[in-house]
């Protein structure tokens, strides 16, 4: 058997979509040659892991994520417009990942044991800051950036729109966009990496430095996640380490006007050595929390920290 734990995960915004709780299901790399094969050991895996899950895997459509991996998708229909999404990761020619999400009103007996995932143990501390220049392995440079909103555009009413820094902290803070303008913005000058294998060429981003205003919250002692939350339901997790020690922003800028509202105005997150979906747009709030949580991405396989430089797509373990 090639599948002898899984784990379970939710989000917020994936509830938004529809999906209770994924089971994501590290497979130990099982090689493969196109689709039909992996319809193939889905239909054998699945009835292993679930007791009452039947019925047949249909195809829907596969995407590139860099060089490195592909991610083929799946349904297993329920009923009318009811289906368990069945996500398989493949790097290289191994299937490496097998994920369900599992809808609202559904339930599933599991057979095999539900581990609990211990993120902590993928943040390998390196020397290497990965923050060289030039085309990190498995990306394209492209021209033009493309607009993502996994959860649709949000209003927003910039007379009551506010930062919050909060959770593990002494001392909480509730920012305007006025207030942020007035602690001062930096500007740098990066590319931008998104996962699935499309770089931008040096844009300009001008905004507050990200470690300034985390330390001006004073984290508690116990803090090590930075869990961020979007005005459209969007959340992702970034160790706070990896936070402090960068040159990342709250961006309000970018080429030195005003975040369009498609880029995420008034605020994102702009943290140039790790992949484009740690850098929430429409941004809220900023939880320090000492406990891993699950963000939108992290949720289905993506990966707890994400740098770019060491191809931190998946989630490994
Ligand atoms: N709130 C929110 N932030 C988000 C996303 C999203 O769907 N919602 N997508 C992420 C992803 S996957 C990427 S690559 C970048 C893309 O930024 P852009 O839309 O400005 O090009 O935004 C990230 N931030
Ligand atoms: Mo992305």
């Amino acid at each position: 058997m090639s599948i002898s734990y899984c784990y379970e995960t939710s989000n917020s915004g994936l509830l938004k979509k529809g999906v209770q709780f994924v089971i994501d299901c590290p497979v130990q790399g099982l090689e493969v040659s196109g689709i039909g094969d992996i319809k193939d050991f889905l239909d054998w895996i699945t009835p292993s892991l679930f007791s009452n899950v039947r019925g047949d895997h249909l195809f829907e459509n596969s995407e590139i994520i860099g060089y490195t991996h592909t991610l083929h998708k799946f349904r297993i229909n329920l009923g009318p417009s009811n289906y368990i999404g069945v996500r398989v990761v493949i790097k290289g020619k191994s299937i490496v990942r097998v994920l369900y999400t599992i809808p609202i009103n559904s339930n599933v007996d599991m057979r095999i044991k539900i581990s609990r995932y211990q993120a902590f143990s993928e943040i390998v501390r390196e020397s290497c800051k990965s923050l060289k220049s030039g085309l990190p392995p498995g990306q394209v440079y492209v021209d033009i950036p493309v607009v993502y909103a996994i959860l649709g555009l949000p209003e927003i009413k910039i007379s009551s729109w506010v930062l919050r820094v909060e959770g593990k902290v002494s001392n909480p803070l509730e920012l305007s966009l006025s207030d942020l303008y007035e602690i001062g913005l930096i500007s740098i000058r990066t590319d931008f990496h998104c996962v699935t294998g499309w770089s931008l060429k040096e844009i300009e981003f001008s905004g507050v430095a990200l470690s300034r205003l985390i330390n001006a919250a004073k984290p508690l002692e116990t803090a090590n996640w930075v869990y961020v939350e979007c005005a459209d339901g969007y959340s992702t997790i970034i160790p706070l380490e990896e936070v402090m020690d960068s040159n990342g922003l709250l961006a309000l800028e970018m080429n030195g006007k005003p975040l369009d509202p498609l880029h995420g105005y008034p605020a994102r997150l702009l943290i140039p050595h790790l992949y484009g979906w740690k850098s929430a747009k429409w941004v809220t709030k900023l939880i320090i929390i000492d406990e891993y949580r699950e963000g939108y991405w992290e949720a289905l396989g993506y990966h707890p920290r994400g740098r770019v430089w060491l191809e931190e797509r998946f989630k490994s373990n």
